[in-house]
Parts: structure tokens; C-alpha cells; sequence
């Protein structure tokens, strides 16, 4: 009982009890971020789906409202499927979503706010005029779906994406209008990349090259200095593609920078578990949001047991990186940085050596942790290691190389039979060329059956002119969200720990490589809950 009990999170989104999925229609209005999810009001699995709905005044302390939109037309029998909110130049906000109909066609539907007054937007109406799109020729009835934000262009009308598929190759169709009930298909796709199958969950913004600010996709001007991302979730991987580019106003297609990192097999926003992800611009801080699903690693028994499944990852800010200038930043919103609590550890300049494990002193499920260490000076080495590419698939934290792994162990067990390893490995190219790898071990995760401990990591890209390695790694009982180099690779986990919960989980630093690493600084605080 305490094992399930442990594993609800004090400060990730989730709705009291039932099943999560999919972040729907995130924005600002009259002093309220709104959040709605894909969410199943009757049990701890998917079906019924629904729109949850909930408010916050700063993106982390929630406060639940009724649900915002049910299956109660021909159009949306089957259930209230993902999509986003457009805030019209008037202020007034629109939803567009997918209806599964009662011939399971997928739909796209809008509803309106009953009553703009209400800062809360607690009751939506469907308009009479759905649906409002039907599955043109050529595409599938059941491969259209996921209206993305609208954006409004220079010609003075608002378009949208909506993800789709012709044979495996997966797309995102663009409809105009002016009035969001007449939809116009544009003749070319927004995008298209062969062999990647469904796109879900398409999402398309601009960031900026010049500031750090977040832009309003409506609002850019003709010449400013943009970047263009274009995002899908992958149906048959279930993950989240990113690719930077450029969009032609005169074709309304996006072109991407480096088409051998094109959508579904370049960037992903995370290398753990995270899908189905939807940003919306925040007009209060200027910046652009990104909100995405955590699904849960135990099994579908386990969830109907504790009677939950799903957390949404803690909002992150993005930016373009503008060291490498070929991927995002992602960053947890200054706001989650108010719960840090009094108990919390500062350490500067401590050398690790091979085989070291070092307790560091403050305990508990709920951590946010930045470590520095020291960029090893592999030019130093007398002997070269073997050139292997790396994979933390294959061992984890256990294969010893010679700088790394080494990083941090959350939820651990103080004889840490049960540890999350978070941490760095360098290794030796053909080519000559050190590269490094960020993972999170979950193999050690937990003593109990059943659980899904696949080791995830990436490599990522670290500018000669960068002398350290960072991480951030956020800890609230079974979620480990892990931000690299100040969030250039991002990895969510899902970890179900048995005997290191509560206050018996402790944090450490480790070094398992033979060579000597520096911890530059440290910082380690534990965490309040956004929950009473
Ligand atoms: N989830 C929704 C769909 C979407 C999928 C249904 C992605 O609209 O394509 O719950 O997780």
C-alpha cells in the first residue's frame, strides 16, 4: 500500500485519480494559465476520453475545475481528442479538437467559452456548425487528427496544421480561414517525411535568433530573425521529433535546416518517456512553454491498483541554444524554483575518484539538483580507450569506462539497493572525437516485477569553448526529469522505488569510471508540494 501510496507526485500535474494522457489547449487568459488533458473520468486506463481542465496563477500550484469538454455529439462519440486553443486577436479564446465520431472518423470540431467574462472559462460550447473538417481525399479516416494553435499570417487569414499520414509516410495537411468555420486545404503539406508514419500531435511555432524571449507564432513580422520548429509525435515509436528550419510564407511549407535530423529521426525533445507535447506562447513572461506527457513504466494492473496513471512534465521554457544554434534549451519554469525549501546543500570543488559513491546531505522524493563538473582533460591520457561507440542500453551505470559513468544517484537506498543513476560517460570516436552521453539508469530502479527499467541516453553536442558538464535533475517520487547542459538533452523517467521512498531516499554523487572526475559546484535542495 505504502508502495503505491509513495509513487503520486507533490508537485507534477496530475488530476486526483484516473487516467492521463495527452496535454490539450495550455494558454493564458484574464490572469489564469489554463491546462487542459486528455483525461478518462471513469477508470485508471485509456477510453471515454475527455477534456480535464484546470487553473493556475503560476503554472505550479493547480486548482481543479469540472471537466471542460465530454463525448456528447455524433462527432465526438468516441471520445474528445487532442488539440489546442487559439487566443483571437480580440482576446477571446477558441478551441479545435478531434472528434472520434460514432463511426470512428476523426473530426475536427471547435467550441467556444460560454461566457468570456468568466476568468475561469468553466463551460465551453460546441458550435452547431461541427465538425468543422472532415478527413480530406486520400487520407484515412482514422489518420487526421491534432489541430495545432492557428496562426495568423500577413494575408490576414489564420491557418493550422493537423497531423496525418499517406501510406507510411507521415505529414501535416495546412487549412486557412478567416472565421474558423470555413476551412480552405492548402494544395502543399506544412511538411512530409517518408517512412515515419503517423504524425500526432504536430506542433509549429518560431523561436527567436536574437533574444531569449518567446514569440507569439501571430506576431512576427516579415524579415524578423526567426527560427521555425516544427514538432510531431511519432505514432510507432511514441516519441516527440523537433526539427529547426525555416517556413516559406510564399509556399506555407517549412523547410528544415539539416535534412538528415528531419522529423521523426533527428532531435527528440526527451529521451525518456515524454510524448504527445504542445507549447503555447505565454504573454505575461514572454516566453514559449512546453508541456508533455509522462506515461507510467509499471503496468497497466499496477495503475488500476493504485488507481492513476500518467504525470505531465514540469513546464519548461524554451529557447534556441545559441552555442550550437542546431538545437533547443529546455528549461523547468523559474516558477518551480519557489518550492525549494530550507533544507537544501551547497558544495563546491570536491575531486571523485574512480569507484567513489559520496553522500550528499539532503533526502527525501522531492529534489531539485544542479551539478557542475569539470570537462575531463582527456587530452592527458597516456593510454586511448578503445573506439567503441557507446550505448547505456548495455550495462548502464555497471560498465566502467575511464571518465564515466559518473553524476548523480537519486531515490537511492542508503545501501542503495535500490538507485536511479543519472550521469555522463565520455567516449572516443573513430574519427578521433570525444563525445559525451547523458543516460538515466533506471535498471536499479526498483525491486518490484514488472516494471519497464530500460536505460535511456543520448548523445549530445558540447562546443570546444564549453570547459564543464552540467545537470539538472528534478526528483518527486516517480518521476526523475533530467535537464543536460543546461537542458540541450532532456531525459523524463518514470521510477518505481520499493524501500528508498519518502525520507529513506537519499541523494549521492558518484564516479564509476577509473579516472578521476571534478565536481565543480553543487546545488541540492529538497522540495515542497504544490498539494496540500
Ligand atoms: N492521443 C489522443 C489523440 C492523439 C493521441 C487521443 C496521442 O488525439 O493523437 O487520446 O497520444
Amino acid at each position: 500500500d505504502n508502495f503505491f501510496s509513495s509513487q503520486r507526485t507533490a508537485f507534477h500535474f496530475q488530476p486526483w485519480k484516473n487516467w492521463m494522457n495527452d496535454p490539450n489547449g495550455p494558454m493564458f487568459y484574464k490572469g489564469y494559465y489554463h491546462f487542459f488533458y486528455q483525461y478518462n473520468p471513469d477508470a485508471a486506463v485509456w477510453g471515454n476520453i475527455t477534456w480535464g481542465h484546470s487553473v493556475s496563477t503560476d503554472l505550479i500550484h493547480w486548482y481543479p475545475l469540472n471537466i471542460a469538454l465530454v463525448p456528447d455529439h455524433w462527432y465526438d462519440a468516441e471520445g474528445v481528442w487532442s488539440g489546442s486553443v487559439t487566443v483571437l486577436l480580440d482576446g477571446k479564446p477558441v478551441i479545435l479538437y478531434t472528434g472520434s465520431s460514432n463511426e470512428s472518423v476523426q473530426l475536427q470540431n471547435m467550441a467556444v467559452p460560454e461566457d468570456f467574462s468568466d476568468p475561469f472559462l468553466r463551460n465551453w460550447v460546441k458550435v452547431p456548425q461541427n465538425p468543422v473538417l472532415v478527413p480530406p481525399p486520400g487520407i484515412g479516416k482514422k489518420d487526421f487528427r491534432d489541430p495545432t494553435t492557428a496562426w495568423l499570417e500577413s494575408d490576414g487569414l489564420w491557418r493550422i496544421a493537423v497531423g496525418a499520414k499517406e501510406g507510411t509516410t507521415g505529414l501535416a495537411l495546412v487549412y486557412r480561414t478567416t472565421d474558423f468555420l470555413d476551412w480552405t486545404l492548402q494544395s502543399k503539406f506544412l511538411h512530409s517525411v517518408a517512412g515515419t508514419g503517423m504524425w500526432e500531435c504536430v506542433d509549429f511555432y518560431p523561436v527567436s535568433l536574437t533574444g531569449l524571449n518567446g514569440l507569439d507564432t501571430s506576431k512576427v513580422q516579415v524579415n524578423q530573425l526567426v527560427k521555425y520548429i516544427l514538432k510531431a509525435s511519432m505514432d510507432d515509436d511514441k516519441h516527440d521529433y523537433y526539427t529547426i528550419g525555416t517556413y516559406s510564407t510564399d509556399s506555407q511549407t517549412f523547410i528544415p535546416d539539416d535534412p538528415t535530423k528531419d522529423v521523426g529521426f533527428g532531435l527528440r525533445y526527451d529521451y525518456g518517456k515524454y510524448y504527445a507535447s504542445k507549447t503555447f506562447y505565454d504573454p505575461v513572461k514572454e516566453r514559449r512553454i512546453l508541456w508533455g506527457w509522462a506515461n507510467e513504466s509499471d503496468s497497466e494492473q499496477d495503475d488500476i491498483i493504485k488507481g492513476w496513471a500518467s504525470v505531465q512534465s514540469i513546464p519548461r521554457t524554451l529557447v534556441l541554444d545559441s552555442h550550437t544554434g542546431s538545437n533547443l534549451l529546455q528549461w523547468p519554469i523559474e516558477e518551480l524554483e519557489l518550492l525549494r525549501g530550507d533544507n537544501s546543500v551547497v558544495k563546491q570543488n570536491m575531486s571523485l575518484n574512480g569507484g567513489d559513491v559520496v553522500k550528499v546531505g539532503v533526502s527525501g522524493a522531492q529534489l531539485d539538483i544542479e551539478v557542475t563538473f569539470t570537462y575531463p582533460d582527456v587530452h592527458k591520457l597516456d593510454v586511448l580507450p578503445e573506439h567503441k561507440e557507446y550505448d547505456c542500453s548495455q550495462g548502464g551505470a555497471a560498465q566502467r569506462g575511464l571518465f564515466g559513468p559518473f553524476g548523480l544517484l537519486v531515490l537511492a537506498a542508503d545501501n542503495l539497493v535500490e538507485q536511479t543513476a543519472v550521469y555522463f560517460y565520455l567516449s572516443l570516436r573513430p574519427n578521433g572525437k570525444w563525445v559525451t552521453t547523458v543516460c538515466s539508469d533506471q535498471s536499479r530502479s526498483s525491486l518490484a516485477k514488472g516494471i519497464d527499467t530500460t536505460v535511456y541516453g543520448t548523445v549530445f553536442d558540447k562546443p570546444p569553448t564549453e570547459n564543464s558538464l552540467s545537470l539538472r535533475v528534478i526528483v518527486d517520487h516517480s518521476v526523475v526529469e533530467t535537464f543536460a547542459q543546461g537542458g540541450r538533452a532532456c531525459i523524463t523517467s518514470r521510477v518505481y522505488p520499493t524501500v528508498a521512498i519518502d525520507r529513506n531516499a537519499h541523494l549521492f554523487l558518484f564516479n564509476n569510471g577509473t579516472k578521476p572526475v571534478t565536481m565543480q559546484t553543487l546545488g541540492a535542495w529538497e522540495m515542497s508540494s504544490a498539494y496540500a
